[in-house]
């Protein structure tokens, strides 16, 4: 395969992109700069002061570890600097950071979740940066507002993750497809190596946290027991893969397809609407998903068509290949039916 850059990529299909204008090919480069600089902080992890916690609570109410503060300075010095965005949101900070006035500043916006996966670092599990990017909805001549950001995740142009795993990839899509890239540590380059990812139409994996299986509904216990019965009506034995590390669970059955589930529990109040996040977690894997052939929902309706309400909220999560999907979606339905 002849080895080709992100960018380089991203200009060979420009025809097919509106989004290869140079500004976007901007920011992509900040983003991938960003990527190396934290991938090469994450590999030395055990060898300088960096694991463990900083002893701040973050606005998710969890502890702060120091790649994490590591990984949002980084991207939040980087991107700001990139001359096109007008405003970011990260998941450590409570509010939007809008470019300051003295910066150049553009059109798109970016929400990220800096090192998601991150109670796993001080184990060498992977980890992985995701990003969602939209345009602001409001004129370039009146001031960002939080209603620029609140869109509907079915308005992202662009989203993507880097994972740090036993190689480093960046996995984007601009609505044209699904392409993976491998960081070659010998140049410095994220190469082609997964060009147009399709995720099976169904899988042989279901990924859960099962240890809360007494905080979830009987709706959420019959889908997930169908994955564990034999004769379930696909006849399939599903294999049990959770990492518990989002990105690393995603891009796991997005390559060899299966079914990520993060369902609503009663197990602390935080998650009785899921644990993970609408914005910068649900709705970029959301439109990468559905860009591979797959499908992500709340278990009933389609993530992109959730209208987000605030930055931080949470969503229960369904995600993967399709009829697995579509399998979840009829226990829930006749879950919500029946009232349980
Ligand atoms: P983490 O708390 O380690 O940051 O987004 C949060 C997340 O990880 C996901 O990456 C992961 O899928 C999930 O939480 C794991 O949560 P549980 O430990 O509750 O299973």
């Amino acid at each position: 395969m002849p080895q080709i850059t992100v960018i380089e990529h991203l200009l060979y299909h420009q025809k097919e992109s509106p989004m290869a204008t140079g500004r976007f090919t901007r920011l992509l480069s900040e983003m991938i700069l960003s990527g190396k600089i934290i991938n090469q902080e994450v590999n030395k992890a055990g060898l300088v002061e960096i694991l463990g916690l900083t002893g701040e609570t973050n606005i998710q109410g969890e502890k702060v570890r120091k790649l994490d503060e590591f990984a949002n300075q980084v991207l939040v010095h980087r991107l700001q600097q990139a001359g096109v965005l007008c405003a970011l949101a990260s998941e450590e900070n409570a509010d939007l950071i809008l470019v300051p006035e003295d910066c150049p500043r553009g059109d798109y916006i970016i929400i990220f979740d800096p090192l998601d996966g991150s109670s796993n670092i001080d184990a060498n599990v992977s980890i992985g940066t995701i990003f969602s990017i939209f345009r602001r909805i409001s004129t370039g001549e009146e001031p960002v507002t939080l209603n620029d950001v609140l869109q509907k995740g079915a308005r992202q142009v662009a989203a993507g993750y880097i994972i740090y795993g036993s190689s480093t990839m960046l996995v984007y899509t601009t609505g044209n497809g699904v392409h993976g890239f491998t960081l070659d540590p010998s140049v410095g380059e994220f190469l082609l190596s997964h060009p147009d990812i399709k995720i099976p139409e169904r899988g042989k994996i279901y990924s859960v946290n099962e240890g809360y299986w007494h905080y979830w509904d009987q709706a959420t216990r019959n889908a997930v027991d169908y994955f564990k019965n034999p004769d379930n009506d696909s006849k399939r034995v599903y294999r049990s893969r959770y990492i518990g590390s989002l990105v690393a669970d995603f891009h796991r059955n997005l390559l060899y397809g299966g079914i990520f589930l993060y369902p609503a529990d009663t197990k602390d109040p935080a998650c009785s609407h899921g644990k993970l996040r609408l914005m910068c977690e649900a709705n970029p894997l959301a439109m990468i998903v559905e860009q591979a052939g797959g499908m992500a929902t709340d278990g009933i309706n389609r993530i992109l068509d959730l209208q987000p309400k605030e930055l931080h909220e949470r969503v229960p999560l369904v995600i993967g290949s399709k009829l697995d999907v579509l399998q979840v979606e009829k226990f829930m339905r006749a879950g919500a039916a029946s009232g349980a």
